[in-house]
């Protein structure tokens, strides 16, 4: 990372190292998921970093983004995608792909896997708990806040990182093209120094990883470097 010095107090987050997401039994695998862990474990042992946070897929059986629980017509998971309302306003809409049951509250598969170094974490935030929303972010649901500031879901995270007083977020953990992305692109807007760790990551698509690299740079203001690149010395 870039020298302490008052503009740098740098957090790290760690976005859903969760079973469901793991090979070999996960019901949600991301390809290499697993092995992202010793990256994470090193970046978790470094006591330069002040605030680390884990985050955990935490969805109540009936969640909107199963396929499962859309049955008439069948869905495909992984194929067919869902328009989902903003509850708080059903002129807005949001698309998106449709998944197996994963990460269900207090079930094996929603648990950090035992690998993961967790007694450095300050924080542990669960998201996805609101059955009518999908939240690929760890700090929102998708849909912009209202004209009060109203929103479906938010995890607190802001406000921790805030009160913190962060100035960089470093994230690395699964999806790399879902929660990873949503989760940096929130991160940037709250105005933090964003920063994905590109081998700390891997995705549910790995052939679109180079495209979803450049997008997130382009548009979401957030930069992926590798762990030897000078940022992150
Ligand atoms: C995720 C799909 C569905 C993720 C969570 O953690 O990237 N992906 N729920
Ligand atoms: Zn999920």
């Amino acid at each position: 990372m870039p020298h302490s010095h008052s503009g740098f107090r740098p957090a790290l987050l760690v976005v859903d190292m969760q079973e469901d997401f793991c090979p070999p039994s996960g019901s949600l695998t991301v390809p290499q998921g697993r092995t992202i862990t010793p990256l994470i474990n090193t970046l978790l042992s470094l006591p330069t970093i002040p605030l680390k946070v884990a985050t955990q897929d935490w969805h109540p059986p009936t969640h909107i983004s199963f396929a499962s629980n859309h049955s008439s017509p069948p869905k495909l998971p992984f194929v067919d995608s869902h328009t989902i309302n903003n509850p708080l306003n059903p002129s807005q809409s949001y698309t998106t792909l449709l998944w197996p049951d994963h990460c269900i509250q207090s079930t094996p598969g929603a648990s950090l896997i035992p690998e993961l170094s967790l007694q450095h974490f300050n924080h542990i935030i669960k998201k996805g708990t609101d059955p009518r929303v999908e939240m690929y972010s760890a700090f929102f649901d998708p849909f912009p806040p209202s004209p009060s500031g109203e929103r479906v879901c938010d995890s607190g995270l802001a406000k921790l990182l805030h009160n913190e007083k962060i100035t960089h977020v470093y994230v690395v953990g699964l999806a790399g093209d879902y929660c990873v992305k949503h989760t940096a692109y929130d991160a940037a807007k709250e105005g933090f120094q964003t920063v994905i760790i590109e081998e700390g990551t891997k995705s549910v698509n790995p052939g679109m990883w180079e495209e979803c690299k450049r997008e997130m740079e382009s548009i979401g203001g957030v930069r992926v470097v590798g762990v030897e690149s000078e940022e992150v010395q």
